[in-house]
């Protein structure tokens, strides 16, 4: 397929460490993806569902110990430890790679060894990259073809250069205990073994398209971001995009599809997805900050989603999806999982494979049990999604989860506070990843488990990307959709009344409404967030007082968090955050500033 030999001799060398029985180049045909689905059928790796109502859609169960991402076996092995970072797992290259070279000698005995080239990024961009994973699992390889431009056309966009990613994967034994996840930064290389759950298997995804590309971006002046990329459209036809960061299971998934409300869709906006995981940001021609979605698919969380909690998520995956880890409904061979609908079932096998009913004490589904579907099978796909040039970057919005202290959405003062208010970003853990403790935890611009390098210097990135754009650099916000009344209940109806706060956000780039000066940034006057057909859920303009009130004595508790957290950081710290905090604490002290245009 290729005569690369860049890739022909590192082909050849995995082959001759795992030895295969066969090698089967992915030329990413639609023959070829048929046959091998039939095979994974015929192998029982997953099962076909109702032809007539989940058309092309396959079931698929993990081992039950290998269900999540696993951030205590992930490793990023740069030659010095300082460079990976004290948020980040690190081992030496050499020590590394003797260990897994252990593993995965003979593993694939027996075994297919599946090639496949991908390309994270529309082909023809500047933004995106090639990358090669080898890997013996089949379901890999389906899902791959579904999140990534994979075959012939990737090694075509490749042509003779030897830039690319080298990820080599092995279901292995499933061992949890010889798990591993890791990175070489300086080698473009990702070994992974001893799982067959995705976000530690397509390799395109967490491992190159964050970790990976994360230091690429910091060499070539780019940035690799867990973001998600959306646009919206007002009634004259403009779209402003917007790119943000949130940390796993915060509901971007749901933000990136969201269905304007009834008064915004009648007024004529829309709003489109270009991404619901991954922005790959480059300076543009005209100076400004253009994203690309790197990948073809989304691989979401389908616990909780939902006609009303996400429509066009749920919609996506009616057809050609692959789900995993969900119930197996065996009444009318569909899926079934907890927050999709009130149906009782009956008659059906849950995550695990048991029988179950919906009178069963445990849940169905596992909470991190997932979809697989393409990116044009979304009803509000952006037409700009596969543009080579990416869209423009207006806005850059971080959020999390805090029930108390964060206001609805307030606005960064510039972009060096922008990049403090990402760097102290913090949520509740989820289990979109195992071996977390429960509780809060900063998770700066939702990277923590994903930046493939020091973290003090990521920042220090930001800082510089700031120099570079100078004044097209996008604004920053900040959101919390998660307040809580005293009660423990959301206060914010969230899903596609978040356009409301996002319609804020667009007026104030554009240069269309003023704000006020509050201790941590600009908020909304009240008045200007839109609560039009809002009555119904008991929302008023003082529930909006109240969700942008800035609490300064919760918010001086987070200064002394903030503050522990930093001193992981020593010396590399950059100096800005230790201004940034002291004028901070000064604000705190202060009495409430003015209103600003
Ligand atoms: C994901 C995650 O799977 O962030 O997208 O965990
Ligand atoms: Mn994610």
């Amino acid at each position: 397929m290729t005569a690369n030999q860049n890739v022909l001799n590192w082909v050849e060398e995995m082959k001759s460490l795992t030895k295969p029985d066969k090698v089967v180049w992915i030329d990413g045909s639609g023959e070829q993806i048929d046959l091998l689905r039939k095979q994974a059928v015929d192998e029982g790796v997953m099962k076909p569902l109702n032809p007539e109502k989940l058309p092309g859609c396959y079931i698929h169960r993990t081992a039950v110990n290998d269900v999540a991402r696993v951030e205590h076996r992930t490793f990023i092995c740069s030659k010095k430890e300082e460079d990976a970072g004290p948020t980040n797992n690190w081992c030496a290259p050499d020590e590394m790679y003797a260990k897994l070279r252990a593993l995965f000698d003979g593993v694939m005995k027996g075994r297919t060894m599946y090639v496949i080239p991908f390309c994270m990024g529309p082909y023809g961009s500047n933004l995106s990259k090639v990358g090669i994973e080898i890997t013996d699992s089949i379901y890999v390889v389906l899902n791959m073809v579904i999140m990534a431009r994979c075959g012939q056309k990737a090694l075509e966009f490749l042509g003779d250069s030897n830039d690319f990613v080298r990820g080599l994967h092995s279901t292995g034994e499933l061992d949890d205990e010889n798990r591993y996840i890791t990175h070489f930064p300086e080698d473009n290389a990702i070994w992974s073994i001893n799982s067959g759950y995705g976000g530690n298997v397509l390799l395109g995804k967490k491992c190159f398209a964050l970790r990976i590309a994360s230091c690429q971006g910091r060499k070539e002046n780019w940035m690799a971001e867990h973001m998600l990329i959306l646009g919206i459209e007002n009634p004259q036809g403009e779209t402003t995009y917007i790119a943000a960061a949130f940390p796993s299971q915060c509901g971007k998934t749901n933000l990136a599809m969201l269905i304007p409300p009834e008064g915004y869709k009648k007024a004529g906006y829309k709003v489109w997805c270009v991404g619901d995981d991954i922005a790959w940001l480059r300076q543009g021609k005209d100076g400004r900050l253009w994203a690309i979605n790197p990948e073809t698919g989304f691989f979401g969380v389908a616990p909780g989603t939902n006609m009303k909690s996400n429509p066009n998520a749920l919609i996506s995956t009616q057809k050609d999806t692959i789900f995993a880890n969900v119930v197996h409904n065996l009444e009318d061979n569909t899926v079934w999982w907890e927050g999709l609908n009130k149906e009782p079932i009956t008659n059906a096998l849950d995550w695990k494979g048991n029988p179950w009913t919906s009178d069963s004490p445990e849940k169905g589904a596992h909470s991190n049990g997932r979809f697989t579907s393409h990116v044009s099978n979304c009803p509000c796909i952006s037409p700009e999604y596969d543009n080579p040039a990416g869209v423009p970057i207006s806005a850059i919005v971080f959020g999390g989860r805090r029930a108390k202290t964060a206001p609805l959405v307030y606005q960064a003062f510039d972009w060096e506070h922008g990049v403090f208010v990402g760097s102290i970003m913090s949520s509740e853990t989820t289990s979109a990843a195992i071996g977390l403790a429960a509780g809060v935890r900063r998770d700066p611009m939702a990277m923590l488990p994903f930046c493939g390098y020091n973290m003090a210097d990521y920042w220090r990135h930001w800082f510089d990307m700031g120099k570079l754009l100078g004044k097209n650099a996008p604004k920053i916000f900040n959101v919390n959709w998660f307040r809580t009344d005293d009660e423990g209940n959301f206060i914010w109806p969230g899903y596609g009344d978040n356009l409301r706060v996002l319609d804020w956000i667009v007026e104030r780039v554009n240069g269309k409404v003023g704000a006020v000066e509050t201790a941590i940034g600009y908020g909304p006057k009240p008045e200007n967030i839109n609560i039009d057909g809002l009555e119904k859920d008991g929302i008023t303009l003082e529930t909006i007082k109240g969700l942008l009130m800035v609490d300064k004595s919760l918010w001086k508790e987070d200064v002394n968090s903030i503050k522990q957290f930093y001193a992981k950081f020593g010396d590399r710290l950059p100096a800005q955050f230790r201004e940034q905090l002291a004028d901070l604490e000064k604000r705190l002290a202060q009495p409430p500033g003015e209103e600003v245009d």
